[in-house]
């Protein structure tokens, strides 16, 4: 197969004007450009261009606001409050980052509600807009209802996705970030669309039989990761980043929206901690956490987003590889 390559700038340009013509306002349509080709570039394929075509069909369906810019909506001692106003959810993300920065440097720790927005995309560029800051940071959203509880049978929760990043002196972040499911609903397209089955313990169907017929899957429901344990960390997602916030769970996500098809509208939570101020002077977390990921890497185990890095790293040095397929996308977006 063929390969083109392209640098992340351009990709983000390409994928950022596609939406443009689609209608969206300029701020988000970049804001996505920068995002998805990012996905592209760390080799995240399941949040890659691959989720051009369902924001699009966001879009066409009118189940985003098109125009919307963000706004914040509230600054309370450490909170702050971003509202999408029903756009995408990164330019609500990019706007309330520098004031999340000042509240977590005022008070130790602090969050940024982002409420009212289209979410779709991954949480490791949001962690790393943190960590680049020297914070340590945790991210998490609902989606809609298509995982089944442990114990049940049925979707009810949300692939959930909660990220965390530390950051590092010397070397690339400590980011780790997966949906509470056992794998991202992304990961079952992919396996539809590459004709794949499923591995074992991914998903059951509508009957609640395990199935690894991605299509019997996407027509039943998804596992939680580490049965009771992710199935509890998910309904925590609900809670935190659902309730709690006044904003959408899972279930009324799929039911405001109508199908899992398109992106689905709710809120986020990100909080922010200053890890030498809430040290209190007993230590340097930093190098203090030095140790411990080098005994992690001692016994031969990996670090989460080393991976990522690594193809980074190669798509910095070679451009980000583009498949034949991916560039007939592209060049279908654009003409469309
Ligand atoms: P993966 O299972 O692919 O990866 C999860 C994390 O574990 C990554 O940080 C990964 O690092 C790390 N990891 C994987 N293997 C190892 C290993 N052997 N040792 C150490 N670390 C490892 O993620 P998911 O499929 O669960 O999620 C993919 C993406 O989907 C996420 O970015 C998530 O935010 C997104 N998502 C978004 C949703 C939304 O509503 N917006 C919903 C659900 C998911 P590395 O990348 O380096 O392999
Ligand atoms: O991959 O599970 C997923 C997902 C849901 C919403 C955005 N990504």
């Amino acid at each position: 197969m063929t390969e083109t390559r392209t640098s992340f700038a351009a990709l983000a340009e390409d994928v950022g004007a596609i939406f443009e013509r689609a209608g969206l306002v300029a701020s988000q349509a970049r804001a996505l450009g920068r995002v998805i080709a990012a996905g592209e570039r760390d080799a995240c394929k399941s949040h890659g261009i691959y989720r051009i075509e369902g924001c699009l069909k966001t879009i066409a369906a009118g189940k985003v606001a098109a125009g919307a810019e963000p706004e914040v909506t509230g600054e309370d001692g450490a909170v702050v409050r971003v509202s999408a106003h029903g756009g995408f959810s990164v330019a609500a993300f990019e706007m309330g980052v520098p004031r999340l920065e000042a509240r977590a440097r005022a008070h130790g720790v602090a969050a940024l509600v982002i409420n009212d927005c289209v979410h779709f995309s991954a949480l490791w560029p949001e962690i790393e807009a943190l960590t680049e800051r020297d914070l340590a940071a945790l991210a998490m959203c609902p989606s809609y209802a298509s995982v089944a509880p442990a114990g049940g049978a049925a979707p009810l929760l949300g692939t959930n996705p909660m990220a965390f990043g530390w950051p590092r002196a010397e070397a690339p972040p400590y980011v780790f970030d997966f949906a509470t499911s056992v794998a991202a609903r992304g990961e079952i397209e992919l396996h539809r669309k590459a004709g794949k089955a499923l591995p074992d313990g991914w998903a059951i169907d509508a009957d609640g039989a395990p199935t690894t017929d991605p299509e019997a899957a996407l027509a039943g429901a998804m596992l939680p990761f580490g049965a009771h344990k992710g199935s509890a960390i998910s309904t925590m997602i609900e809670l935190l980043a659902g309730v709690m916030i006044g904003d959408l769970t899972s279930p009324e996500a799929l039911e405001a929206v109508g199908t899992t098809a398109l992106a689905p509208r709710h809120g986020e939570l990100i909080l922010a901690f200053d890890p030498a101020r809430l040290a209190g002077g007993r230590g340097d977390p930093l190098a203090r956490a030095e140790v411990l990921f080098e005994a992690i890497q001692g016994q031969g185990a990996r670090l989460p987003s080393q991976r990522r890095f690594r193809a980074r790293a190669a798509a910095e040095r070679d451009g980000i590889a583009l498949g034949e397929e991916d560039v007939a996308m592209l060049a279908r977006f654009r003409r469309d």
